[in-house]
C-alpha cells in the first residue's frame, strides 16, 4: 500500500518530479502518482486529498509551476503532511511557484523545498516516515553517512592534487 503520494500539476513537472519518485525507490517505499491541479482538475484534486487518509497515505508531496495552488489546496482538505515542489517552468524561472507554494496561511502549512527541489521532497518524506519506522530510520542515517563521506573523500583529494590538479582530474572546469 502507498504511504506516499507524488502528485504533479501537469505532465510537463515529470521531468523534475521524478527525482522524488527516485529517492522513495532508493529506500523501497510504496508511493503512487497522478496529475492532479488546482486549476484545471479542481474537483478531483479536493476529493484526492479528503480520501488520503482514508487510503493509509502518510505523506503528499506536490509539485506545480506558475500560480502554484496545488499543495495548497491539498493541504487545505487534508492534515496529513503536504510537502511543496516549486516547479521552474515560466519566465519568472520558478520564483512565482516558490511564492504561490510557500507562502500559506497560518493554520494551513506547506513544507516547501526548493525551486526544482523534488529530491528534497522525497527525503523529507522519508525522514517524516522514518519517525516511525527504524529501519527507515536507520537507512536514512546511513544516507547522511554517505554523503558526508563523499564529501570527505572530494575535501581529501583537494588536499592531496591541489586546485589545478583536481580541476584536471575531474576532465576540465566542470563542478
Ligand atoms: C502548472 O502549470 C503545472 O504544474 C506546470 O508546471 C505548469 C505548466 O503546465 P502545462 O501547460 O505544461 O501543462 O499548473
Amino acid at each position: 500500500m502507498a504511504e506516499v503520494a507524488i502528485l504533479m500539476g501537469s505532465d510537463s513537472d515529470l521531468a523534475v518530479m521524478k527525482d522524488a519518485a527516485h529517492i522513495l525507490k532508493h529506500f523501497s517505499v510504496e508511493y503512487e502518482v497522478a496529475i492532479l491541479s488546482a486549476h484545471r482538475l479542481p474537483k478531483e484534486t479536493v476529493d484526492f486529498a479528503l480520501e488520503a487518509e482514508k487510503k493509509g497515505l502518510k505523506v503528499i508531496i506536490a509539485g506545480a509551476g506558475g500560480a502554484a495552488h496545488l499543495a495548497g489546496v491539498i493541504a487545505a482538505n487534508t492534515t496529513i503532511p503536504v510537502i511543496g515542489v516549486p516547479i521552474m517552468s515560466t519566465a519568472m524561472g520558478g520564483v512565482d511557484a516558490l511564492y504561490s507554494t510557500v507562502q500559506m496561511p497560518k493554520g494551513i502549512p506547506v513544507a516547501t523545498v526548493a525551486i526544482n527541489g523534488a529530491a528534497n521532497a522525497g527525503l523529507l518524506a522519508i525522514s517524516i516516515l522514518a519517525l516511525g519506522n527504524p529501519e527507515l530510520s536507520r537507512k536514512i542515517k546511513e544516507y547522511r553517512a554517505k554523503l558526508a563521506d563523499e564529501v570527505r573523500n572530494k575535501g581529501m583529494r583537494l588536499v592531496d592534487l591541489g586546485i589545478e590538479g583536481y580541476i584536471l582530474q575531474k576532465g576540465g572546469n566542470k563542478k
